[in-house]
């Protein structure tokens, strides 16, 4: 996979030569290009910005040298898909980090000030598939931190990357289909087995496979109810949690990224994820998360006061909105 990335700020990358990423660079698996997009202003001081049309705060960046980075960016080495990193994009998933993981040729262009004139990417989308990604709901200075994160998501998808291919697809948010899909992951030991007085839970060394499995799903709903409960209220209510299961390869293929994300989260789980056993349930249960898979019938309400009598308010309103929100 060729990755090329246009930037103020090249010295940003320097972390693309460093671990998982830097080896598969080294051999070749991906190749990175970092250009200045300074090369392309003309004027005398090299400016990338000015003043916005129309009033307000800040500085936005300037068609031209974007133009003119892009247009010979894409003719240095064929078709690509163009990802413009922005804080008003569609939300960065895993799903997306597969897709991108793909595809041949992706170009970053990081925007920094207030971003990039609009009508680079209208003009961009002439010629080649464009995203507008966000990676979370905060705003950074620029796009350079957001490529770093979704190179890394992506990279370590390519074959060979990662070494064990099965954990890939076991990852949170992974759509491995497996037993975790849907799941968040619980915690991970390795020797000693008692350290600072603190034992390995025994089950791990029971060498009882399916006890152990079952510990680790057992963590995992904890892990998730606690910490994602809208993750909780969509497995509970049998939808797809992470987008990927949800779902063919061949439409995937063919829509673009993000049109594929939006078409994925409105559909129902695929078979084997979302599917709850009575220990499920019981986990849930007793994770605050009450009549499962029958969330239409559910009370939100009482559930917000029976975490008030437990002293989970905070949670039992997020708890709240999330099975709402599922019920929509
Ligand atoms: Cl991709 N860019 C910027 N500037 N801010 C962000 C972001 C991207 N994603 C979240 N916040």
């Amino acid at each position: 996979m060729r990755i090329d990335i246009i930037t103020i700020f090249p010295d940003y990358f320097g972390p693309l030569e460093v671990s998982l990423i830097g080896k598969a660079a080294q051999r070749g698996d991906i190749t990175f290009r970092v250009h200045d997009l300074r090369t392309w202003a003309r004027d005398a001081h090299h400016s990338v910005d000015d003043a916005p049309y129309g009033g307000g705060p800040g500085m936005v960046m300037k068609p031209e040298p974007w133009g003119e980075a892009l247009d010979a960016v894409l003719t240095a080495a064929g078709p690509a898909r163009l990802v413009v990193p922005s804080p008003s994009g569609l939300p960065f998933t895993q799903r997306m980090a597969a897709e991108y993981a793909r595809e041949p040729r992706l170009i970053f262009a990081c925007g920094r000030y207030e971003g990039i004139d609009a009508r680079v990417v209208e003009d961009a989308r002439v010629r080649m598939p464009v995203d507008e990604v966000s990676i979370g709901d905060y705003v950074l200075a620029g796009g350079e931190p957001a490529v770093l994160v979704m190179t890394e998501a992506i990279g370590r998808l390519l074959p060979g990357v990662i070494g064990n291919a099965r954990s890939a697809a076991d990852d949170s948010f992974g759509g491995g289909g497996g037993p975790m899909a849907g799941l968040i992951e619980g915690p991970v030991y390795t020797r000693p087995r008692v350290w600072r007085g603190r034992e390995v839970p025994p089950v791990l060394l029971s060498g009882d496979h399916a006890a152990i499995a079952r510990w680790r799903r057992d963590c995992a709903l904890r892990t998730t109810a606690a910490n994602r409960p809208d993750l909780a209220a969509r497995l509970a209510a049998g939808q797809a949690v992470t987008d990927t299961a949800a779902r063919g390869e061949g439409a995937a293929r063919g829509a673009g990224a993000a049109r594929g994300a939006g078409a994925a989260r409105g559909a129902g789980a695929a078979e084997g994820e979302g599917a709850l056993d009575a220990r499920d349930r019981e986990l849930l249960f007793e994770a605050g998360l009450r009549r499962c898979g029958t969330l239409k019938a559910a009370a939100p309400h009482r559930l917000t006061q029976q975490g008030r009598a437990w002293g989970l308010a905070a949670l039992a309103e997020e708890t709240e909105a999330a099975l709402l929100q599922a019920c929509a």
